[in-house]
């Protein structure tokens, strides 16, 4: 089992780039697209664009993704449409942003993917316009920008899923994002779990992989359930996953307490690899292997800020 983040990187010439935009800005011209209503429609045409026009050894990263075991795919260089304003209060008028969402929902099909929201976040809807909100001032959200959001995983309130059920009652797999602007040039921090998990020893993880920790839902989310007596470690056939949110979850025991302790340590040493997000790439990863974080940062102008498109896929 490798220990350091496997990162696959691709990156669009500008001659693909431009036919995928105006096959998908032609696509979309004469019609309203909702990115709740019409995701099905805007990931068909999404997707036959990209078959199209990618490059075979995109695709075919595409394709074997989810089963290379690469924490992150990154893909730099697509279109970028004519974008509106950051939005402050969280949404946007989603058919404007259809050749985004045609291209953000067509590279989860090719992934083979279901992108999917939960109905007590985000108001139930697919598309999380991760940008600031003066609403989420001082809390730790993906709308907030003047509090650090350390590493954490979204959802750790909720049990790990597997393939063919539905994933809305579970940790999403997998976090995609598509930046439209980040003029501050924020990173996206990542972690390969493995990696911090083997610099801590033999009896600290035995605690972590114990049911003695309570796991609440993330700051944003304010009507779900804490998880109870549950690990922060759980061995599957593909290696560790964690759930984690230094928010959000307490110890319930003295043993249970300093190995939590010497977790958050080993994350702050752990190595991480920093995505600067630019407009038009595209950014997924694996929600069980890795954690992620954003630190705090001071805001563009409001009409400019930094603003990513996350959708949670399984
Ligand atoms: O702003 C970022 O780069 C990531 C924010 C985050 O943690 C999330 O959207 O889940
Ligand atoms: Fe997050």
């Amino acid at each position: 089992m490798t220990r350091a983040l496997r990162v696959a990187r691709h990156h669009l010439n500008d001659r693909t780039r431009d036919l995928l935009d105006k096959e998908l800005t032609a696509a979309v011209c004469d019609i309203e697209l909702d990115s709740d209503a019409h995701e099905a429609i805007l990931a068909g045409i999404g997707a036959h664009a990209l078959q199209t026009h990618l490059p075979g050894e995109i695709l075919q990263a595409l394709t074997f993704y989810p089963a290379t075991g690469s924490h992150v795919l990154t893909i730099g260089n697509l279109p970028q449409q004519e974008f509106p304003a950051t939005p402050r209060d969280g949404f946007t008028d989603e058919p404007a942003m259809a050749v985004t969402n045609a291209l953000h929902f067509g590279l989860l099909q090719l992934l083979s993917l279901t992108p999917f929201a939960v109905d007590y976040e985000n108001t139930g809807r697919y598309i999380r316009n991760v940008a600031p909100n003066p609403a989420a001032a001082g809390t730790t959200s993906s709308w907030g920008a003047d509090s650090e959001f350390s590493w954490h995983t979204d959802n750790p309130h909720l049990p790990f899923g597997g393939k063919g059920v539905d994933p809305r009652r579970y940790v999403p797999r997998y976090l995609s994002f598509y930046a439209v602007r980040n003029d501050e040039q924020v990173p996206t921090e990542v972690l390969a779990i493995e990696g911090a998990v083997a610099a801590l020893d033999e009896t600290t993880v035995q605690e972590l992989q114990s049911a003695q920790f309570t796991v609440g839902p993330p700051a944003s989310t304010d009507e779900a359930a804490p998880l109870r007596d549950t690990a922060l470690l759980e061995q599957s056939y593909e290696g560790t996953r964690a759930r984690f949110d230094r928010g959000t979850v307490a110890p319930n025991t003295p043993a249970a307490t300093a190995a939590l302790d010497r977790w958050v340590r080993a994350l702050d040493q752990a190595r991480s690899e920093a995505f600067v997000l630019r407009p038009g790439d595209f950014l997924i990863f694996d929600n069980y292997r890795v954690l992620h974080r954003r630190r705090a940062f001071r805001p563009g102008p409001a009409d400019t800020a930094r603003w990513l498109r996350r959708c949670y896929a399984s």
